[in-house]
């Protein structure tokens, strides 16, 4: 049967992937269930060509080219407009690596002290970067919008859920359920127009 890889070592985006992409009866694995470890270094200006570094690396192993493996990696994180689009790329890396979501958290909502409602808007964006064994390569984006609240709210998901409002949902993206959430996710959205764009192009 052939596989799709997913280049993270994150397992609740492997559950995702694969309730998006069961219908496609492919073999599902992430990195370490396919016995490949790499560092990357994800240096790319751009959330799809960080997407892509991490996908042609983990292609070019031995054990995909000898599976002939289609490999998937995302790269994804929080655009605030009032910010310039801070945090953007550097997400995970904003205020040090190292540094807890309570404190980036409360940080980010210092920098909006006094912003009204309508300056305070802002998107979860995630690219995904597919690349084939035949050496094909496409990205797709996928996007979710929403704004910076004023505190803390909720306890599902993760990093900057808990400060990620959505105002017709009248919740923060830490208040959903995980099934909700999937489902109007930026990482949904990218899988969902990652599977059309196979299909479309005959790439599967
Ligand atoms: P990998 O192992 O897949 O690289 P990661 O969590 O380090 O996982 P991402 O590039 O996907 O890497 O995400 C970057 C950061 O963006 C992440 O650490 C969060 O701070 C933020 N982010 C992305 N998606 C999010 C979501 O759905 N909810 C909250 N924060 C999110």
């Amino acid at each position: 049967m052939s596989r799709i890889i997913f280049a993270t070592g994150n397992e609740g985006k492997m559950r995702e992937i694969r309730e998006i992409l069961k219908d496609l009866n492919m073999d599902i694995l992430s990195m370490k269930e396919a016995g490949i470890e790499l560092d990357i270094v994800e240096d790319g200006s751009t959330f799809e060509e960080n997407a892509l570094i991490k996908a042609r690396a983990i292609a070019q192993t031995d054990v995909c080219r000898a599976h002939g493996d289609i490999v998937l990696a995302d790269d994804s994180g929080l655009e605030v407009d009032y910010l310039n689009l801070e945090p953007g790329i550097y997400s995970a890396r904003y205020m040090g690596e190292d540094t807890s979501y309570r404190i980036k958290n409360h940080n980010i909502i210092q920098r909006l002290d006094g912003v009204p409602e309508d300056k305070r808007t802002a998107r979860f964006v995630c690219a995904i970067g597919a690349v084939f064994p035949d050496g094909r390569v496409i990205t797709t984006r996928g996007t979710i919008e929403g704004i910076i609240g004023w505190e803390e709210r909720g306890s599902n998901g993760f990093g900057y859920d808990p400060i990620f409002y959505l105002p017709e949902y009248g919740c923060s993206t830490a208040e959903l359920s995980m099934d909700v959430k999937n489902k109007l996710s930026h990482r949904g959205n990218a899988l969902r127009a990652l599977k059309e764009k196979m299909f479309r192009e005959h790439l599967i």
